[in-house]
């Protein structure tokens, strides 16, 4: 091979790498839709007597999965654009999975309530 052919092939591949990039790139923002970022899932744990953590910022759209990892809870709404409800207090129960809509919650669990287990979120 001659040190010009060489050469060829380097800007081939690097031209390729390119071409990957600008693909990679197109497809992503495709599967956004629209410009919008993907829908996100934000953690609650409810553990102790709080909820972990105890505020949360998130987008309208957006999931909040809230999962008991020790102790008796349960979740009420006390204010919010949409009612999230566990009303039975429990230590053992599957994640409750929710969509958030755009307004500001306030979830409570009612057993510790007073000992502040109490959990804003602020959905824009
Ligand atoms: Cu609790």
């Amino acid at each position: 091979m001659t040190r010009f052919r060489r050469r060829l092939v380097t800007l081939g591949a690097a031209a390729l790498g390119a071409l990957g990039l600008l693909l990679g790139g197109t497809l992503a923002s495709a599967s956004g839709g629209a410009g919008e970022a993907a829908s996100k899932t934000h953690t609650v744990l409810l553990t102790g007597f709080v909820f972990k953590p105890k505020t949360l910022s998130a987008r309208a759209g957006d999931k909040v999965k809230f999962v008991w990892r020790d102790g008796v809870h349960n979740i009420v709404t006390v204010v919010g654009p949409s009612r999230i409800t566990a009303k039975k207090p429990t230590d053992h129960r599957p994640p409750l999975i929710v969509t958030v809509k755009k307004g500001t919650y306030r979830l409570i669990c009612q057993p510790h309530e007073l000992v502040g287990m109490v959990i804003t979120m602020r959905v824009r």
